[in-house]
């Protein structure tokens, strides 16, 4: 009898735990069985339109878990400007990356209203775009709700900086209990998409009195980045991150870390640093190991500050508060 009874309140543990702190993989399995399909259909329509789509999603999902957790908070418009994705660091979001979120929500909307969140919707639409570019596919654990806070003021220094050293970048991702391993697996995001010439231009044309072209980068990566960018050219001009294969999401990112040509100092010292080096020779050389990691640092990153059970709400509008 006792002991039964100590089943049924372990068991009442274990269900009550479940409901508010977890996620899980079948979270809408009844609820909206679909989901996954319709986001899917979603992000590729969109992806057929622009290519943009995948680095924008992509951006967009890490930006958003950094402030605040994965809460869809970046999605907030404000008519002040003064919400997260007003925050000058957020500068160059591409606007495709919301709209993809927004255009799957409505989707979802259509045949499960009021169900599903915004943050699951972007932690789905994420795993489709590097899919859609040729990367690993993972299982997406579900079952966050929407955050009902969205500051530009909280943006400041809560995001990783292009100069950043190892130490910089650890600490950064260790706030959010990523490790160094999971930071540099998520670095090779880096494999697409495009950085506007403000963000290295310090790396050609003044990273030190003695060398005004940054010596850890290939000289003649170096030269073609100067024609891609010359000083003072408009700043809307964007490259690609990865010169080799800029559309594919493979492991050439590492590759190209090895032959110095690495977009960032946060890029480039994950090469240059002693401390990394033995991870990035592994990953350019087994892309298996980065897929591994990659997904391994993906699902912990779609954990960071969930709002789950009763917490927060599910957003209606990705881009507004319910009323
Ligand atoms: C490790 C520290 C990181 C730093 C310092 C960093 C910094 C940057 C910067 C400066 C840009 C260029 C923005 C622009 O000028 O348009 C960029 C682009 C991008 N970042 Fe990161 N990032 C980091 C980590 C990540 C992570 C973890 C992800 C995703 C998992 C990510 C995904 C992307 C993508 C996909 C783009 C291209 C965006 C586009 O083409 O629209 N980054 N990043
Ligand atoms: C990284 O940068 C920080 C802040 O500028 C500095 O204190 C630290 O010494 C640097 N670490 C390395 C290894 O260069
Ligand atoms: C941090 O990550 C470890 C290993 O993945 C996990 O066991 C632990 O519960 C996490 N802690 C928090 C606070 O999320
Ligand atoms: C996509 C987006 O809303 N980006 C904003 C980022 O922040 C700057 C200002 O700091 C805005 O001008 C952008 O519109």
């Amino acid at each position: 009898m006792e002991r039964q009874r100590g089943l049924y309140l372990l068991m009442l543990i274990i269900i009550i735990g479940r409901a508010e702190g977890q996620l899980e993989e079948n979270f809408y399995s009844s609820s909206c069985p679909n989901v996954e399909s319709i986001v899917q259909q979603a992000v590729s329509t969109k992806f057929t339109q622009t290519f943009v789509t995948i680095p924008a999603t992509l951006r967009l999902f890490f930006h958003d878990c950094f402030i605040e957790g994965c809460d869809a908070s970046i999605m907030i418009a404000s008519p002040n400007g003064d919400a997260e994705k007003d925050a000058p660091d957020n500068v160059s979001l591409a606007g495709d990356g919301f709209d993809t979120v927004v255009k799957a929500k409505q989707a979802v909307e259509a045949q499960c209203p009021g169900i599903v969140s915004c943050a699951d919707i972007m932690a789905i639409a994420a795993r489709d775009v590097v899919v859609l570019a040729g990367g690993p596919s993972f299982s997406v654990e579900l079952g966050r709700r929407d955050g009902l806070i969205s500051q530009a003021s909280l943006v400041a220094g809560n995001l990783p900086e292009p100069f950043f050293n190892l130490s910089q970048l650890n600490t950064m991702f260790a706030k959010h209990n990523l490790t160094q391993l999971d930071m540099i697996a998520l670095s090779g995001a880096h494999t697409v998409g495009f950085s506007h010439c403000n963000r290295f231009a310090n790396r050609l044309y003044s990273f030190s009195p003695a060398n005004p072209v940054d010596p850890s980068l290939d000289p003649n990566y170096a030269q073609q980045l100067m024609q891609a960018c010359p000083q003072n050219v408009d700043p809307s001009i964007a490259v690609n991150m990865d010169p080799v294969t800029p559309r594919i999401f493979d492991n050439v990112y590492y590759q190209n870390l090895v032959n110095r040509k690495g977009m960032f100092t946060s890029d480039e010292v994950l090469f240059t640093d002693a401390a990394s080096q033995p991870t990035v020779n592994d990953f350019a050389n087994n892309p298996g190991d980065f897929n591994g990691a990659f997904i391994t640092a993906m699902r912990k990153l779609g954990r960071v500050g969930v709002k789950t059970g009763n917490q927060g709400q599910i957003r209606i509008d990705c881009t507004a508060f319910n009323s």
